[in-house]
């Protein structure tokens, strides 16, 4: 699809137009999300395992004030490389960055409208944004949200950190028609764990089965995307009090420092990471490979059902 704005990268352009499929991935995990230079191995890895489960991936940021779906591996250096100097990008601030002739790594929310734009239907990732704890004060609410409210991606991830208010999460995701499915799973993941006190909406156990409800969910034009919680494989899933201690420390340091907006994600995530140790960081590398996996096999099996039956749009 063509955008004036967007760049897609040649081996991304040349799959959507033989309708092969595509991966979008975002870059704010790579950019605010893991240390340097993890975040650059991990995101070239998370590349690697899309292709090896036969999709294309777009990895999608925006470089001196282009969109871009599909990077190379230079521009993945410069995004981890550059770190928390890039500017985290999300829906509000994309005109900003693109006007500036700026360059931004996108959230969830930022990614979402990029690979739509493009074309592009399934997008795996770590973990979303959501309501945060103490909201009711704060009205620190992820646009992630609202995205998956209104824009036809499927967001495949280890369902939602800790450091976020995971019921209120829900009930807003709830209020705006976006349905949680578990693969494989009646609960909703915490990304280090594979479960919470919470259930997801639907389990569903196959990616045939997933791409059965996205393709039906767009074919009605029922507008906005699908949250798809994959657990963290078993052998790199961690104790549940060790994620909690570090939580619970991480956001009384955030509350003494007064952190907010979008300040709030990155240091929270980059406190339970130094706090957990190497740990926690190999469980993230381990559940965004997974997130992966599945994101491929979910665009493999929805292009099938979309050659099929073409979604009008
Ligand atoms: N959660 C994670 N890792 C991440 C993020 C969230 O476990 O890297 C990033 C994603 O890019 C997500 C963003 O879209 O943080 C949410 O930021 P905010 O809460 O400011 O909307
Ligand atoms: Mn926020």
């Amino acid at each position: 699809m063509h955008h004036p704005y967007l760049d897609l990268h040649p081996e991304v352009a040349d799959a959507l137009a033989r309708h092969r499929p595509v991966v979008a991935l975002e870059s704010t995990i790579i950019s605010h999300g893991m240390p340097y230079p993890q975040n650059v191995a991990t995101a070239l890895q998370v590349e690697a395992e899309v292709r090896a489960h036969g999709a294309v991936p777009a990895t999608i940021a925006i470089m001196d004030g282009r969109l871009k779906a599909g990077l190379s591996a230079a521009q993945i250096e410069t995004l981890g490389k550059t770190g928390r100097a890039v500017a985290k990008v999300s829906r509000r601030d994309i005109p900003f960055i693109v006007a500036a002739g700026a360059t931004g790594a996108t959230t969830v929310a930022a990614t979402m409208v990029i690979a739509a734009m493009a074309g592009i239907r399934v997008f795996a990732t770590g973990g979303i944004g959501g309501v945060h704890r103490g909201a009711q004060q704060s009205f620190d609410v992820s646009a992630d949200l609202q995205e998956l409210a209104q824009t036809p991606v499927a967001v495949v991830c280890a369902g939602a950190k800790s450091i976020l208010d995971l019921g209120l999460t829900l009930e807003y995701l709830e209020t705006h028609g976006v349905p949680v499915v578990g693969y494989r799973t009646p609960w909703l993941p915490a990304f280090f764990t594979r479960d919470s006190a919470f259930k997801v909406d639907y389990q569903l156990d196959s990616a045939h089965a997933i791409a059965q409800v996205l393709h039906a969910k767009w074919a009605m034009q029922l507008k906005g995307g699908v949250v798809v919680a994959n657990p963290i494989p078993e052998a790199f899933a961690m104790p549940r009090t060790v994620i909690d201690v570090a939580v619970e420390q991480a956001l009384q340091e955030a509350d003494e420092q007064g952190i907010g907006g979008k300040e709030s994600t990155p240091f929270l995530l980059e406190r339970v990471c130094a706090l957990t140790g190497g740990d926690s960081l190999a469980a993230n590398i381990q559940l965004v490979l997974n997130n992966a996996r599945l994101g491929a096999a979910i665009a493999t099996e929805y292009l099938a059902i979309e050659m099929a039956q073409p979604v009008s749009r």
